[in-house]
C-alpha cells in the first residue's frame, strides 16, 4: 500500500507529470508511483499514427492515472500542461532514446533531448517553481571514458549526437537549478533493460530473436539468423524496474540541495557474453567460428544462428561503461536487486512466452 503524504495532518495527494509513459521507464515509473505514493499521475502521450499503448493498457480503469497531450518538441503543449496541472513533480522519461538513430536524426534528437529542457524549465520557473524536476540523464554522456568505474565526477565525453544532447541537457538543468533555485536534477542512469525494452536495443533484440529461433528449432522449422554489430562493446546492465526507486529517492532528497547520482549495477559484460548466456539458457548448443566480421554462431548440425552485420556498427562507439553507484548506495540507501543472470533469464522467459 502506498504512503499518504500529510501536511499538518491533511492528506496531500501529489500531482505528478510523467513523460514517456508508452516507453520502458515511463511505464515502470507509473507502476512504481501507483504502488508506493499517494498521487495522481498525468502521463503524457504525443500524437502518432498507430497507438502503442502496450505498456499502459493495464491502467485503463486506474482512476489515479490520466493521459495528457504533450510533445517535447512543442513548447506550448508543455507550458499548457504545467499551467493547468500545477505539478508537484515533473519526471521526464520522454526522449529519442536510441543512440544509433541519433546519427540519422541529429536535429530531432537534440530538439527532443536537449532543447525541450528549456521549454520545461522555463515553464516550471514561471508557473510552478516548487515543482521537483527530474531529467533522465545517461551514462552515454561519459562516452569515451577515461577511468573505470565511472562516478559522478567523471568528465562528460559524449560520442554520439544522443550523448551530446544529454550532456547539453545536463548543463541546462544545472544552470536553471542554480539561477532560479529550482529543484532540478538529472541522474546518470547506466543501461537498464527488461520485458518492456524496445526491440531495437541489443539486449531485447537478442532475447526476442533467440526465443524466436528456439521455437523454430523445436518445431523443426527453418529460421533467419540474428544479425548483430559490435560484440566486443561492454555495458553495465541493470533491471529497469530496480531503477525506479532510485529516481524517486533522487526526487525527494532532504535537506534540499538536490544532487545528481549514478545508478548502475557495478558489473560489466560484453554483448557477446549477453548473447552466449541467452543461448545457453535457451538450451541451444552452439559452435563459434571466425573472428571480427566473420564471427558466426552455428547449431551443432551446422545451421547459422548468429552472424555479424557491419551496418550495426556505429560511427563512434562507446567501448565500455561501468558505473560506480557507491554514493547513491550510501546517501540514498538505493541498490539494485536483480543480477545480470536474473535479467537475461527474465527477458528470455518473457520473449519465449510471447513468441508463438
Ligand atoms: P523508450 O522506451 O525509448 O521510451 C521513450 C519515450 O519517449 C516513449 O514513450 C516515446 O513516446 C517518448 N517520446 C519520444 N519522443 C517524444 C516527444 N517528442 N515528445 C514526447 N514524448 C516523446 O526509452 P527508455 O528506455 O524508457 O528511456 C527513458 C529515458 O531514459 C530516455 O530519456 C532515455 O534517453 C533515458 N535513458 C535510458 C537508459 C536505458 O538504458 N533505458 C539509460 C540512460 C538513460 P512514443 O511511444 O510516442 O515514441
Ligand atoms: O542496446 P544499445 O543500442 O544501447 P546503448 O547504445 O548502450 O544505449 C542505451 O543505453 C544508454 C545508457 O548508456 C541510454 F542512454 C540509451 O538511451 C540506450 O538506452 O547498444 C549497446 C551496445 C552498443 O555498443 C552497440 O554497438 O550494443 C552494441 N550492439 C552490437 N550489436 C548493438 C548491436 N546495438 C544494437 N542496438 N543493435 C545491434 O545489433
Amino acid at each position: 500500500m502506498y504512503m499518504k503524504h500529510t501536511i499538518n495532518g491533511t492528506v496531500n495527494t501529489k500531482k505528478i507529470i510523467v513523460t514517456g509513459v508508452t516507453g520502458q521507464d515511463g511505464s515502470h515509473m507509473v507502476d512504481y508511483l501507483l504502488k508506493n505514493v499517494d498521487c495522481k499521475i498525468f502521463g503524457s502521450l504525443r500524437r502518432i499514427s498507430v497507438p502503442n499503448y502496450k505498456h499502459i493498457k493495464h491502467l485503463k480503469n486506474e482512476s489515479r492515472f490520466e493521459s495528457i497531450k504533450l510533445d517535447l518538441t512543442d513548447s506550448y503543449s508543455i507550458q499548457n500542461a504545467i499551467i493547468k496541472i500545477q505539478p508537484d513533480y515533473f519526471i521526464n522519461f520522454g526522449a529519442q532514446s536510441f543512440v544509433q538513430s541519433s546519427w540519422d536524426f541529429p536535429e530531432q534528437t537534440f530538439q527532443t533531448d536537449a532543447t525541450a529542457m528549456i521549454h520545461i524549465l522555463e515553464a516550471i520557473r514561471k508557473f510552478a517553481p516548487k515543482c521537483h524536476f527530474y531529467n533522465a540523464g545517461s551514462s552515454e554522456e561519459f562516452g569515451d571514458v577515461v577511468y573505470s568505474p565511472q562516478d559522478e565526477k567523471h568528465p562528460l565525453r559524449p560520442q554520439s549526437p544522443y550523448g551530446a544532447a544529454k550532456a547539453a541537457a545536463r548543463h541546462l538543468v544545472r544552470v536553471y537549478k542554480e539561477s532560479y533555485d529550482l529543484y532540478a536534477i538529472q541522474g546518470w542512469l547506466f543501461n537498464h533493460e527488461g520485458t518492456r525494452r524496445g526491440y531495437e536495443f541489443v539486449t531485447r533484440k537478442i532475447s526476442d530473436s533467440i526465443a524466436r529461433i528456439k521455437k523454430c528449432i523445436e518445431k523443426n522449422e527453418d529460421f533467419k539468423p540474428l544479425k548483430l554489430g559490435n560484440l566486443d562493446a561492454k555495458r553495465d546492465w541493470t533491471d529497469a524496474e530496480d531503477f525506479m526507486d532510485g529516481v524517486w529517492k533522487m526526487l525527494n532528497q532532504e535537506p534540499v540541495d538536490p544532487q545528481n547520482y549514478v545508478l548502475a549495477s557495478g558489473e560489466m559484460y560484453t554483448i557477446r557474453e549477453f548473447l552466449q548466456e541467452t543461448l545457453k539458457y535457451a538450451g541451444i548448443k552452439f559452435v563459434v567460428s571466425g573472428e571480427k566480421e566473420d564471427e558466426k554462431y552455428l547449431t551443432e548440425d551446422g545451421k547459422t544462428l548468429v552472424t555479424i552485420d557491419p551496418s550495426h556498427y556505429r560511427y563512434a562507439e562507446v567501448k565500455e561503461l561501468l558505473g560506480d553507484c557507491s554514493r547513491a548506495k550510501k546517501e540514498l540507501g538505493w541498490k539494485p536487486k536483480n543480477s545480470f543472470i536474473q535479467l537475461v533469464h527474465k527477458m528470455y522467459d518473457n520473449d519465449y512466452a510471447e513468441n508463438s
